[in-house]
């Protein structure tokens, strides 16, 4: 069998300059070298090896006049990483930032999230280098809807089911949506995270945030601990930032801090739910900036250019975006008291961070495990939109807090060390592999 090094160095090669996808690939490999050790079967299948590679990726041009009638040009993706255990399942980022090597390191993260929620959903993600920021309705709508023109022939309810990530909310999946049923004629659950009155599954926009809180809940019970009453810092202000601290705030936890690409607000006496129904309309209406809390809202500070991470915090919630927490700032977070990080981002934390939180045996989840809960609620939409019928709120989210205790038990289950500290990127890995690796056994060699 070849070392983890070994490995990665044929992944290097064959995936140059792809920095982000060797990275998440490295970690898993780390964590699974030493299964396949022991269970010489999937290393003899060479399911590790077939796994690094895409069962398919698409690369499109994607065409679009602005309102100046100037004509932009985008480039447009869709990694489809692994059927194994469902259709490809997994959002789409619209930020400038977006090339082939992050889609590819997201969509392979996906695989292994989409395998410990127990619903059966494969892995994927796409997107675009398009930059939603400053840019009207009608432009994003026509960008939405050229891209959806050549996603379209890609994907279907059975096949491959896109939901949102960064720069993709409900106002995108809205104009998606509609231009896929235009050129299909056909009203399917092709897309999840949609609007309530078409097919879209309650809780879904709260799930990812709602999600993280409770996978620490259950962290925080393996030391006897409770949320109410920690200090906790949050970065990020989208999506998966807001529900956070929504949950957090209805359990008593005091959040002090929000973030966004410019820099991060604090609030030392901790946010109020007013303060937050004004980050909800500052950033999901008026799309505005994170720095607007000090003008407009008491007792915020604005430090410009940092990110959170220095402010003294019980738990921390990364929740922007990949590599946001670097090995100097994961000290910082040790020495002022941190006891747990809560991952609502994907890969938000470096490798060399991720070290420094296992050698202080703090309380750390990869993403993959904590930040789960959107898309096991995006395959409740599945679901619902499939028996045609629509959960209440309660019912979903009794199943995604159930989701999120099984997937916690899984990572107990392959992550519990002999000292009885829980390596939770180990039980994640693991856990995540052993369904999809004997899946592909099942099927042979494809
Ligand atoms: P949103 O677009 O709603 O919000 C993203 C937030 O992160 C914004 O505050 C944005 O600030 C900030 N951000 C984005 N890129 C950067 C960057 N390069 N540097 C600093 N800040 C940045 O996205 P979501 O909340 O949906 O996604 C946040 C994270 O959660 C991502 O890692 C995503 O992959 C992950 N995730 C999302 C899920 C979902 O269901 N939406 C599910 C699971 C994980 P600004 O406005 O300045 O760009
Ligand atoms: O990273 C993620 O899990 C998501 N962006 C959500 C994917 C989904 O299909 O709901």
């Amino acid at each position: 069998m070849k070392s983890v090094k070994e490995f990665m160095a044929d992944v290097v090669r064959k995936n140059p300059g792809e920095v982000e996808f060797h990275q998440a690939v490295k970690e898993v490999a780390e964590s699974v070298f030493p299964f396949l050790q022991k269970h010489p079967k999937y290393a003899k299948e060479k399911i590790l090896e077939r796994m690094v590679v895409p069962e398919r990726v698409v690369i499109f041009r994607v065409p679009w006049i602005d309102d100046n009638q100037e004509i932009q040009i985008n480039t447009g993706y869709r990694i489809e990483m692994s059927s194994a255990i469902g259709p490809y399942k997994g959002g789409l980022r619209f930020h400038p930032s977006v090339n082939l090597g992050i889609l590819k390191f997201l969509a392979f993260e996906q695989v292994y999230k989409n395998s410990l929620t127990t619903l059966p959903l494969g892995g994927g993600k796409g997107g675009s280098d398009f930059d939603p920021k400053g840019k009207s309705d009608r432009e994003v709508m026509k960008f939405c809807q050229s891209f959806m023109t050549e996603l379209f022939r890609h994907i279907g309810e059975n096949t491959d089911v896109p939901a949102g990530d960064i720069g993709v909310g409900s106002r995108e999946i809205g104009f998606l949506f509609g231009q896929y049923k235009r050129l299909k004629n056909e009203f399917t659950g092709v897309l999840t995270g949609k609007g309530i009155n078409w097919g879209g599954s309650l809780i879904r926009p709260e799930a990812t945030g709602y999600g993280c809180v409770y996978f620490v809940q259950e962290m925080l019970k393996t030391r006897k601990q409770s949320i109410k009453g920690k200090v906790c810092t949050v970065s990020g202000s989208g999506n998966v930032a807001q529900y956070t601290v929504e949950k957090l705030l209805e359990l008593g936890a005091k959040v002090v801090t929000l973030s966004d690409s410019n820099g991060y607000v604090y609030k030392e006496k901790g946010l109020t739910s007013d303060d937050l129904k004004f980050v909800f309309e500052l950033k999901n209406v008026r799309r505005g900036r994170i720095k607007e809390c000090v003008e407009k809202l008491k007792g915020f500070k604005y430090v410009e250019g940092k990110r959170p991470w220095e402010v003294p915090c019980d738990i921390a919630f990364p929740s922007a975006t990949q590599n946001e927490i670097d090995a100097s700032d994961a000290k910082t977070l040790v020495k002022n008291g941190c006891m747990c990080i809560g991952e609502g981002a994907n890969m938000p934390t470096v490798p060399e961070a991720v070290k420094v939180f296992q050698k202080a045996k703090i309380l750390y989840a990869p993403g993959k495990a904590a930040n789960a809960g959107g898309v096991s609620t995006s395959g409740l939409e599945m679901s619902q939109n499939s028996i045609r019928t629509a959960w209440t709120r309660e019912e979903v989210d009794e199943k995604l807090r159930q989701i999120k205790v099984n997937i916690h038990e899984s990572c107990v289950k392959y992550g519990k060390q002999k000292d009885g500290y829980i390596n939770y990127v180990d039980g994640a890995n693991i856990a995540g592999f052993v369904k999809v690796a004997d899946a592909m056994i099942d099927q042979g060699v494809v």
